[in-house]
This record gives structure tokens, C-alpha cells and sequence, in this order.
């Protein structure tokens, strides 16, 4: 039985796309893997890279962060099947598909299982802990991928080393968040796992260990981490255990967690990062009772942007593109630290009802589509928001969408191929057509039906039923009729 474990897996923003890098091992024939992968959310495909040039070592228990500024992922270290824990740092640019070696001067100790993120506030790669047995490292690092050069940066109060946890950007707080990981070991073989979260201040240099109360059990290799600015979390999936969602607000200093439904087997050691450009987190791979596995899941929201709400699971294990790509385990450790703000476009609807006035007891819903599709990759609904005719949504993936409106006494309305670029998008619906009392976005028989049920009452009436009172006056009377006739057999979108 061979056995594989570890590879990276992050987010590469300005594409939208995830590239995964399979420095994999086998231990039983000393094959290891260096192979480099890309996710395409969109297509939600895998592609074998195959950086020109010389390439990494094949190894295990690197670790690797993007840079933005640069548009080049940072490599670090990881464990060599020969020669053990290495401390090379690597470049791979994406522009060119090659990876770069560097040589800087000073660099971390050699060691495995270290915590990467970037630091936008700084333009900086931080680098956190990681191990060599039995040595497990709380130093910290910054990564200059400009010049190539590692700098320490030093504390006056250290935290305990831990290796393989969760290490983000929290661009709220302007701090690194830290969770999980392992900081002892035992004999023979065991792991002492962490579930304390530690914030690290990238302007004082200090840690702080705000210790909330209530938390995830302790988590190792499978607790995976990542920021999502919209609700301020780190989140993390402890125990191996992937229908079990807890998320830290750094604000409130507080855990929540969810329960998600058809979520992948409990697995050790898959690989899991988060786009906040498309508000998905992916996950790949894994081991499980000696199997490894190479099933791709994507979680992502039906709600609102940053994973709050109701989160979902998508398989894609037979997407395109994917048959060739080797099973694998990953730590997952990576995120990408990247804030919202960057690169978030805001979209600003206005529209008007046909014969009424907009209200704020009728539900709204904005979805944004990729053209041509009907499975919406962002949906916005509201009761309160909308009875103005206008409002702002915030925090959306810059992309080209369709994206439709409907009221819910009105047909919904589409504008097709909207580019949503950063800034503001303000789109004009027009006038939205009334008459569609059951919501399902048709106006017939059965709409004149629950009209005719209400007729001439008004509101606090034994019969009144709001529905139908599509000219928001609050009687259910001939001149709602008129309307729902004026759009009799139609249907959205319009
Ligand atoms: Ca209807
Ligand atoms: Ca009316």
C-alpha cells in the first residue's frame, strides 16, 4: 500500500482560479510528486500546469502562499524523501508558468507543516512555526517577494511553536489569525493537537490569545482555516469531520457552528482553500482508512457573500479535466489572506412597478447568473431593502454575470452579460411588470384565482390577502384586476 500525504492548495484571485501544487509522497518507493494543478471555479476543471524551467524538488509538507502584489506564489521548505526538511523558498510566477529559485541570504530554519499567508498591509509573506521532530518552531518570518530576501521579525513575547495550523489575514483587524495545529509530541507517535486562536498584530508585533470560551474541538492536520471579510470568520472544520462548520468572528470574539449538509467523508489531511472572489472554498483529495482520494467539493453560499447563511456542498468529482489528476493528501494550510476591498465590485439596481409604488413588505431577489446559465452563482433576497426602488449590494466577485430582478408581485426582469467590474455598477431595471400573486413568476389563471378569492377586501378583512394587491394600496380591488389583465400570459424573465 503506498501512502501519500501532503500538498497546498490556494487560491490565485486575479484568475479566479485554484492552483493546487501536488508535492506528494510515496513512501513506500521513495516516489515523491512535484506536479502543479489549476482549478477553474468556473469550468470547475483541473489542469496540469506543467511550469517551463527547472522546477522544486518533488517533496512533502511544503508549505505556499500567493502574493498579489506579485502575482507569483511563495514555496517554502517541506520535507525531502532523501534528505528530510528542506529550506529552499521557491517562486512560481504565474505569468510565465515557470518556477523561480532564489537564494536569499538569511531564511527559516529547514522544517515541514509551517503556516503561510500573506499580508497585504505589508506586501509581505509571513511565514508561521512549523516542524523537525521533535523540534516544532513559533518563530515568524516575512517573505519580500520583490527582492527575494526573508526578513525575522521578532517579539517580545512568543507564542509556543505549532505546526500545521491555520494562518489568515483578517482585514478587518489588520492581524494575522492563527488556529489549531500541533504543538507537542508524544511517544510513541501522537500528536498533541491545538484549538486556541492566537491574533497576531502585524503593526505592534505582538500575539494576543483572546481564548474564547466556547470552541471547536482541538484540530490538526484536517482543521482547515480560511478569512472571509463579510462576516469577520476564520473557519475551520475540526476533527476531520466536514458536516461540522465552525466560524470565528474576530469582532465578537466568538465561535459559531453549523451543521452542513451532504458534506464529504471525515478525511485526513485534504486540501482546502477559500476564493473570496467567487465566495467559494474548495477541497480536494484527502486519505481515509489507507485510500487516498481525489474527489474535488466546492462549498460554497446561497445566502449573501462570506459563507454566511445557508452553505452548501458541490461534488465535482467528474468535471473536465480531472480524470488524470493523481489522489492525493493535502494539510490545506493555506488561504488566500486577500481583502475584499481590493477587487469587489458593487452593484446598485433601481426599478419601478408598473401602476404601484416599490414596498417594504414585498420580498426581493437579486440573482447574478454566468451568462447563459441558470444556476446562480450569487442570490441576494430582501423584504426591507428594496421598498426604496434602489439599493446597494456589496462585496460581489467583479465578473461578467446576468443578473435578474424580481419583486415579489412582479415578473422577473433580466439584463444579460452585465460586466460587473470594480466600483460601483448601477443598472436601471426599468419598470418591473405586476400581476403575479403566487411568486412563480407567470401571470395566469392561478393568479386571478387567489385575486378573485380577495376581492374587494382590505387590509385586517377575513378575506384580505396581501398578494393580489399589486398597486400596494391596500385594497384588493378593479384596478388590481386591470393590472394582472395587462400581463395576463406572460412570464419572466422579461
Ligand atoms: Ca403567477
Ligand atoms: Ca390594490
Amino acid at each position: 500500500m503506498s501512502y501519500r500525504e501532503e500538498s497546498q492548495l490556494l487560491t490565485e484571485n486575479q484568475n479566479k482560479d485554484m492552483i493546487y501544487n501536488g508535492n506528494n509522497g510515496d513512501i513506500m518507493d521513495s516516489t515523491y510528486l512535484n506536479d502543479l494543478w489549476c482549478f477553474d471555479l468556473t469550468n470547475r476543471s483541473w489542469t496540469n500546469l506543467t511550469p517551463v524551467g527547472e522546477n522544486p524538488e518533488a517533496r512533502s509538507y511544503s508549505s505556499m502562499a500567493y502574493d498579489p502584489t506579485m502575482q507569483q506564489v511563495v514555496m517554502f521548505g517541506g520535507w525531502h524523501w532523501r534528505w528530510g526538511p528542506k529550506s529552499d523558498t521557491w517562486i512560481y510566477d504565474w505569468h510565465s508558468n515557470g518556477w523561480i529559485p532564489t537564494s536569499p541570504t538569511n531564511f527559516p530554519s529547514r522544517r515541514c507543516e509551517s503556516s503561510m499567508a500573506y499580508d497585504p498591509t505589508g506586501e509581505k509573506v509571513i511565514l508561521f512555526g512549523g516542524e523537525y521532530n521533535p523540534e516544532i518552531y513559533g518563530d515568524v518570518w516575512a517573505f519580500d517577494s520583490l527582492n527575494q530576501t526573508w526578513s525575522p521579525l521578532t517579539f517580545a513575547e512568543p507564542i509556543q511553536g505549532r505546526a500545521l495550523a491555520g494562518l489568515v489575514y483578517d482585514p478587518d483587524q489588520r492581524k494575522m489569525l492563527l488556529y489549531g495545529g500541533f504543538y507537542g509530541f508524544y511517544f510513541p507517535g501522537g500528536i498533541y493537537y491545538s484549538n486556541a486562536v492566537y491574533s497576531l498584530d502585524m503593526d505592534q508585533l505582538s500575539w494576543a490569545n483572546p481564548d474564547p470560551t466556547d470552541r471547536p474541538p482541538p484540530s490538526g492536520p484536517g482543521c482547515y482555516s480560511f478569512h472571509s471579510s463579510s462576516n469577520r470568520a476564520l473557519a475551520v472544520f475540526p476533527s476531520n469531520n466536514y458536516d461540522s462548520l465552525w466560524m470565528y468572528n474576530s469582532y465578537s470574539n466568538s465561535w459559531t457552528s453549523s451543521h452542513v449538509e451532504n458534506s464529504p467523508s471525515s478525511r485526513a489531511a485534504a486540501a482546502f482553500a477559500y476564493d473570496p472572489f467567487t465566495d467559494q472554498a474548495i477541497l480536494f483529495g484527502g486519505t481515509r482508512e489507507s485510500a487516498f482520494l481525489r474527489d474535488t467539493w466546492l462549498l460554497t453560499s446561497t445566502c449573501t457573500t462570506g459563507l454566511d447563511g445557508q452553505v452548501v456542498w458541490i461534488y465535482s468529482e467528474n468535471s473536465g479535466g480531472q480524470d488524470s489528476i493523481t489522489a492525493r493528501a493535502g494539510n490545506g494550510v493555506d488561504s488566500n489572506p486577500i481583502a475584499h476591498d481590493w477587487l469587489t465590485s458593487e452593484l446598485s439596481p433601481s426599478f419601478s412597478l408598473q401602476g404601484a409604488v416599490p414596498s417594504s413588505t414585498a420580498t426581493f431577489t437579486v440573482g447574478l447568473y454566468p451568462p447563459g446559465t441558470s444556476t446562480p452563482s450569487f442570490t441576494y433576497t430582501t423584504t426591507t431593502l428594496a421598498g426604496a426602488g434602489s439599493f446597494n449590494l456589496l462585496d460581489l466577485a467583479p465578473s461578467n454575470y446576468d443578473i435578474k430582478i424580481k419583486e415579489s408581485r412582479a415578473l422577473s426582469t433580466l439584463r444579460a452579460g452585465v460586466e460587473l467590474s470594480t466600483g460601483t455598477t448601477t443598472i436601471d431595471f426599468g419598470e418591473l411588470r405586476v400581476g403575479d400573486a403566487n411568486g412563480d413568476d407567470v401571470v395566469n389563471i392561478l393568479d386571478f384565482a387567489i385575486l378573485k378569492g380577495a376581492i374587494f377586501t382590505w387590509g385586517g378583512q377575513p378575506n384580505f390577502d396581501r398578494r393580489p394587491d399589486f398597486n400596494g394600496d391596500g385594497v384588493v380591488n378593479i384596478m388590481d384586476f386591470a393590472l394582472m389583465k395587462s400581463n395576463f400570459g406572460r412570464w419572466g424573465p422579461i
